[in-house]
């Protein structure tokens, strides 16, 4: 088990789109077990690859609020939608920022769990929003470019600068 770097906006690590995952293996299973170990340790509700600076269709998701439901999907998809929801979102790549973004409030989906065997899974509300926020990492995607320009701008001057405190 290990912790994983975050990446943070605006790197652009974060802009690629990550790779089909060709054939489940141990590597893709330490991935998996090591991004969830690093998202709960964040903690959040949710992780893509992409965050940890690995470029391949990965995600990792617990909505529960005692760890209790941990849920894998490699190579994601999504099959169908239902309705539109407004919900506040925040990003462990956009730290302390916070804003609503529109999503699909049911989601039908179709990934790869960890030995490699396809599985469906209908989602809604929270569960959905975060399988979708997480798709978009994988493409490459963050919930600030849902934002106007001006917000994304404030943003991304904001955390330029605590970043030069970090360093
Ligand atoms: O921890 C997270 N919380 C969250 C809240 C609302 C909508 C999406 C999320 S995902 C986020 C973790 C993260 O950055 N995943 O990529
Ligand atoms: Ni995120």
């Amino acid at each position: 088990m290990a912790l994983l770097k975050i990446l943070h906006y605006p790197d652009e690590r974060l802009r690629v789109r990550a790779r089909p995952v060709e054939r489940v293996d141990d590597e893709i299973r330490v991935l998996a077990e090591d991004m969830l170990e690093t998202m709960y340790a964040a903690p959040g509700i949710g992780l893509a690859a992409p965050q940890v600076d690995v470029a391949k269709r990965v995600i990792v998701v617990d909505v529960s609020e005692d760890k209790s439901d941990p849920r894998v999907f490699v190579n994601p998809e999504i099959l169908a939608h239902e309705g539109q929801i407004k919900t506040e979102e925040g990003c462990l790549s956009v730290p302390a920022i916070y804003e609503k973004v529109t999503r699909y409030e049911r989601i039908r989906v179709r990934a790869l769990d960890l030995r490699g065997e396809p599985f469906e899974l209908e989602a809604e509300d929270l569960l959905a929003v975060c399988i979708q926020h997480e798709i978009d990492h994988l493409d490459g995607k963050l919930f600030v470019d849902y934002l106007s320009e001006l917000k994304r701008k404030r943003i991304r001057k904001k955390l330029e600068k605590t970043r030069r405190h970090t360093l």
